[in-house]
């Protein structure tokens, strides 16, 4: 509760205040609230009205001028923080035809997930991989990177990066690459052939907390939620949902953010569902539609929905249906904060 700010009370918080003191008594209920309150929205993106602004921000400025041509999908109840989530960014990135968007690193890691065009590579740390719709891509924190679109479309993807995270710890780093596009030092494949296929080299150690395969690419993905959805019953509240993993570790995949990806047959409705990890979900295929907190959004291919911490989140799949997510989980585990909650109706 509240306590009452008498003129005297008033009188003594202002005296204090060039102290640099404050009464924590006036503040606690705020601090330490029952359950999660945060200023997050849930919030959708529809990809029919995003796409032509992307395209005019195409006409607009390079990608080499703007270093990253990315429109920030910020949440509308953090404006001016550039942030999706109190702990997430979200931004799409569009690379033209001929175009590079230089190297550089830096402390916070970014994923892409990839949602227009095929073909377009991005560079980590020496090796390439070409990039097509559904790939899920990591760039760990300090790697090199720089991207290059040698096709005749316009590529797209989604950046999803830990960057409030970073900041929030005045952990930023970042350096400028020497030229705009690294050196090649090893072939495309490279980091699959190692790490990708159920074996790793035999006397290798991970160095990084991050999986050391860099495409996870969508066919099979996609090919594992076809056979377990062929296989298994549907988890009431998920569908059928896998999370990515690091090889080395049994992790996730990256250690700031989890990704996941999840199916949902024809025509299921699931429970409603909620966790303390604010969640950014990208429609990958299908029609429906999904309640998240008071909000009802309908969600057809390349929509991006957020769900904030702790929000009851329902979804029903009007096609089947595929969503990637991705949140803080990782870190909300590694520091015993995680939870979720699952629902009856
Ligand atoms: C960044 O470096 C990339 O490397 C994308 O493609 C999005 C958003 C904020 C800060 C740096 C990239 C970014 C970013």
């Amino acid at each position: 509760m509240a306590t009452p700010a008498t003129p005297e009370r008033q009188a003594f918080y202002d005296s204090i205040e060039g102290s640099n003191l404050a009464p924590l008594w006036e503040r606690l209920h705020r601090l330490i609230t029952r359950e999660p309150v945060t200023p997050a929205l849930p919030a959708l993106w529809r990809w029919a009205e995003v796409r032509p602004y992307l395209m005019q921000a195409g006409g607009l400025i390079t990608a080499k001028e703007a270093e990253r041509r990315v429109l920030i999908l910020e949440n509308p109840g953090l404006k001016g923080q550039t942030s999706i989530t109190h702990s997430l960014f979200a931004g799409l990135q569009l690379i033209l035809p001929g175009e590079v968007a230089p190297a550089h690193r830096h402390s916070p890691a970014a994923l892409r997930f990839i949602i227009e065009g095929e073909g377009a590579y991005t560079a980590v740390d020496g090796e390439r991989t070409t990039m097509r719709p559904g790939d899920f891509v990591i760039t760990p924190s300090w790697t090199w990177h720089d991207h290059g679109n040698d096709t005749e479309e316009p590529m797209v993807w989604l950046d999803g990066l830990d960057i409030p995270i970073v900041r929030l710890l005045d952990a930023v780093f970042a350096e400028p690459g020497e030229a705009d596009a690294q050196a090649v030092t090893r072939p495309e494949g490279d980091s699959t052939a190692r790490f990708a296929n159920n074996m790793l080299p035999v006397d290798w150690q991970p160095a990084v907390k991050t999986s050391p395969i860099f495409n996870y690419p969508y066919d099979r993905t996609r090919e594992s939620l076809e056979f377990l959805r062929n296989s298994d019953a549907p988890d009431p509240c998920h569908g059928h949902k896998m999370r990515y993993v690091n090889p080395a570790t049994g992790d996730w995949a990256m250690p700031t953010i989890g990704t996941c990806m999840q199916l949902l047959p024809q025509g299921f409705a699931t429970r409603p569902y909620r966790s303390t990890d604010g969640t950014v979900f990208v429609v990958v295929e299908g029609r429906g539609e999904s309640r998240v907190g008071d909000q009802v959004f309908q969600w057809r291919p390349h929509d991006i929905f957020v769900a904030p911490s702790w929000a009851w989140v329902s979804h029903q799949a009007e096609d089947e249906a595929v969503l990637f997510s991705y949140s803080d989980r990782p870190v909300q585990e590694k520091l015993g904060l995680w939870r979720e909650q699952r629902g009856n109706a």
